[in-house]
């Protein structure tokens, strides 16, 4: 976006709480992170000389490679001279009068601005994690979330991991390597497919820049943006046999779209989805030697890819190891972390490490942690009071000029979010060069255009399987935050669609205010 920007001949100014840029893969470095949308489609579109250049290690990129690779788009497009690190904004308030929005950092900064562009991301606010003594635990406290730089000394220590999500699933395999015990407390089993990563074969790697342009418009048709076999049958129409062997395909291939892909219905018929997730059930209990672990590992209550599917390496062959416990919470609830560890209405399981696996505020807490306000000093906390409503995830009624980057209502989290992210990089970046053309002083969605797509966000949501499970797709993970599906689920290419019918009717559904806004 800061790129873009600066094409625009604007100045500009980003500010990042972090001490590097990165974002999610700046913060999440604990062992085992890794993207789980393959390497070559998890990456910038924007410039085909840096696709040729850059070379993939793995067909899964690491947290410490993904890094690397974001920091060489920074340094090559000289982008940290208008980057203020380790800062971290606190409100974004409008003046009506003068059109233009106060920007207060934790630096004390106070700057002025026509145009406000979050990227805050959309699992970027560490939930609270709702544990009563954490502060008392005399041992190491971390979160997979904001993992140390320079590691965490696990080898010979007692180590407890509460939170059994993508960050969990992924930490424990490796987090078993070198602790002398390990203690896994799970609430809710998920759903893990393994990730079957591997080196990434430098003949696929030479076939892909040989025809990039190719793949990346191919993406682009992708429901997920990630490339994908799509069935064109029911799973209830085609012979047990052959959708196990379609299922087993699917285990096969690592990708975590496979399955939710190969039959039409597997997301929106419970009786489909029923047979994909028995197909994994089947799985854990070959895995997994003890039937009372594999049973306390296997899902069940909610439909399959409801939650977001895990990729993992060696997950639940991680719980045939000696050394390592399954703590089932549902079973025996965790009644607090004591100075020793942790305590459970059964037992207290003594620890040396405690960590914290346990998600995020997704899609809005990092909005809504900024204390954002817009006009007639409306703040979007209130505005968003019965749960985010958005134009096109990209801006909010009654917030001009304040553009959200995979906002609410946009496939983000749903998708692959490079892909996303471009995509709203592009048509915020030609939305600023039209206001300026057009002589547009402000712009911002129209209150009716707004709560129609947050009509049709959630009737495409309805339609499906997803809202059945307590996921944080909702806000269910989040006590008390209001129950609304918030990623768009209908697909990148129809969202792209719409979002470019919406500019060729000259920007319909957004009010331009020229020249000056008011109420
Ligand atoms: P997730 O997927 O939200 O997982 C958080 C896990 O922590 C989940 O198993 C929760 O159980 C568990 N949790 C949360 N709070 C508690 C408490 N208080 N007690 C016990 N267990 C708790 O977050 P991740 O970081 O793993 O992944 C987020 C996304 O990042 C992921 O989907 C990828 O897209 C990348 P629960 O299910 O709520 O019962």
């Amino acid at each position: 976006m800061l790129h873009r920007v600066r094409g625009l001949g604007l100045s500009v100014r980003v500010y990042e709480a972090g001490d590097g840029v990165g974002g999610t893969w700046y913060w999440n470095r604990y062992p085992g992170a890794r993207c789980d949308v393959p390497s070559l489609e998890y990456s910038y579109s924007f410039d085909p000389q840096l696709e040729q250049e850059w070379e993939w290690s793995e067909r899964y990129a690491t947290q410490p490679e993904i890094l690397r690779y974001i920091e060489h788009v920074a340094d090559r497009y000289d982008l940290r001279r208008d980057i203020t690190l380790g800062t971290r904004v606190e409100s974004v308030i409008r003046d009506d009068e003068a059109n233009r929005w106060a920007v207060t950092t934790d630096a004390g900064e106070e700057v002025w601005a026509t145009f406000v562009i979050t990227a805050a991301g959309c699992l970027s606010a560490p939930k609270p994690p709702e544990i009563g003594g954490l502060d008392s635990f005399a041992g190491t406290l971390v979160s997979t979330s904001a993992w140390p730089a320079d590691g965490v000394d696990l080898a010979g220590k007692r180590v407890g991991v509460i939170g059994t999500g993508s960050s969990g699933i992924q930490s424990i395999p490796l987090i078993a390597e070198q602790a002398a015990s390990l203690t896994v407390f799970q609430r809710t089993p998920n759903y893990s497919l393994p990730a079957h990563n591997a080196p990434l074969d430098p003949a696929v790697q030479r076939d892909w820049k040989a025809r990039y342009r190719e793949h990346r418009a191919a993406v682009l048709q992708a429901r997920t943006g990630i490339l994908v076999e799509r069935g064109t049958r029911s799973a209830l129409e085609v012979d047990p046999d052959e959708r196990s062997a379609r299922y087993a395909q699917c285990w096969d291939s690592g990708l975590f779209a496979c399955i939710p892909a190969s039959y039409t219905d597997i997301i929106t018929d419970l009786d489909a989805n029923e047979t994909a997730a028995e197909f994994v059930r089947g799985r854990i209990r070959e895995i997994v030697r003890d039937p009372d672990v594999a049973e306390a590992l296997t899902p069940r209550g909610y439909p399959f890819g409801t939650k977001r599917i895990c990729l993992d390496t060696g997950y639940y062959d991680t719980f045939n190891q000696e050394h390592v416990t399954l703590v089932d919470l549902r079973r025996t609830p965790l009644v607090a972390v004591t100075p020793e560890g942790v305590q459970t209405t059964e037992e207290e399981f003594g620890l040396d490490v405690l960590v914290l696996a346990t998600g995020f505020d997704a899609v809005t807490g990092p909005l809504l942690r900024m204390d954002i306000r817009g006009r007639d000093g409306v703040h979007l906390r209130d505005a968003w009071a019965g749960g985010p409503h958005s134009y096109l995830g990209l801006q909010v009624a009654g917030f001009p000029n304040l553009f959200t980057i995979t906002g609410p209502g946009s496939p983000s989290v749903v998708s692959n979010v490079v892909v996303s992210i471009e995509q709203h990089v592009d048509w915020i970046a030609e939305c600023l060069r039209y206001l300026r053309e057009h002589g547009v002083a402000a712009i911002e969605p129209d209150a009716d255009a707004e709560a129609a797509w947050a009509q049709h966000v959630h009737d495409v949501a309805a339609a499906t399987l997803y809202p059945q499970a307590p996921s944080w797709f909702v806000g269910a993970n989040v006590p008390g935050k209001p129950r609304v599906f918030m990623p768009y689920l209908g697909g990148v290419p129809a969202y792209r669609q719409k979002c470019a019918e919406v500019v060729e009717a000259g920007y319909e559904g957004f009010v331009l205010h020229r020249p000056a806004v008011h109420a």
